[in-house]
């Protein structure tokens, strides 16, 4: 098995697609997704642009979906939520299709849609995610990072980094086996330095500074949390997770 990891959807490589692809975005699409399927939410569908959202899920009946939209950290008027994680209840989205378009992490969903198999990843499902790797022993893995408009982030780095590191002690690899690409060991090393402190390291984010500034507190702190979730949001067809 090789793993790469990619900061972001416009440094995902084109020209090839792995077995494997993760997108990562921890503040918030990815994290927010599998707390809808945790929910009970019937599946998640992303899209990049709002109109498209809009018009895909006119289709669907109203009781039976619920749209959510962000541009800027912020909820898209009209929609019905924004991309807030504690807003995925069971009693808002249990037995729905949650339609979702934010500005970076369905994008990098998107990015690598056409990978064998596609999942979302973030700090709260990161034991489903590698016990995943580990059933299916992919050849190649791509751990691919929202970022925020092209540029790095912080909070998916470090989560690249925790998947990197569980897998690296599971599979009981020499780290230079297992890394593609220069990126894992900055990642691995990044996630070894803020391991306990990951509150604060999100508090050093330039994203998460962003969501403090929107009152995002409780998002942070539900973020970081390791593990919480047993889920595996899954792509069952392009898109549709
Ligand atoms: O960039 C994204 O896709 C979002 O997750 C950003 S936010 O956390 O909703 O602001």
């Amino acid at each position: 098995m090789k793993l790469f990891i990619y900061h972001t959807p416009e440094l995902t490589p084109s020209s090839e697609v792995p077995d494997c692809a993760i997108a990562i975005d921890v503040l918030r699409a990815t994290t927010t997704m599998v707390t809808a399927l945790a929910a009970g939410a019937e599946a998640v569908q992303v899209f990049s642009d709002l109109d498209k959202l809009i018009h895909v899920s006119e289709a669907w009946p109203t009781e039976k979906r619920i749209r959510a939209g962000e541009r800027g950290g912020a909820k898209v008027t009209g929609f019905d939520m924004g991309n807030s994680p504690l807003d995925c209840t069971p009693e808002q989205v249990q037995g729905r299709r949650l339609f979702i378009s934010t500005t970076n992490g369905t994008r990098a969903l998107e990015r690598v849609q056409n990978a064998a198999a596609v999942l979302a990843g973030a700090f709260v499902n990161r034991r489903a995610v590698v016990n995943y790797i580990l059933s299916e022993q992919p050849e190649t893995v791509w751990l691919v990072g929202s970022g925020w408009e092209g540029s790095f982030s912080l909070e998916d780095t470090a989560c690249a980094g925790a998947i990197a590191q569980s897998l690296v002690a599971q599979l009981n690899l020499p780290v230079d086996e297992l890394a593609g690409n220069d990126e894992v060991i900055g990642a691995l090393s990044l996630f070894d330095q803020w391991q306990d402190r990951l509150l604060e390291l999100m508090h050093h984010a330039s994203h998460g500074k962003r969501l403090l500034r929107l009152d995002g507190d409780e998002d942070l702190k539900y973020c970081v949390q390791m593990d919480l979730l047993d889920v595996l949001p899954i792509q069952r067809e392009p898109g549709v997770l």
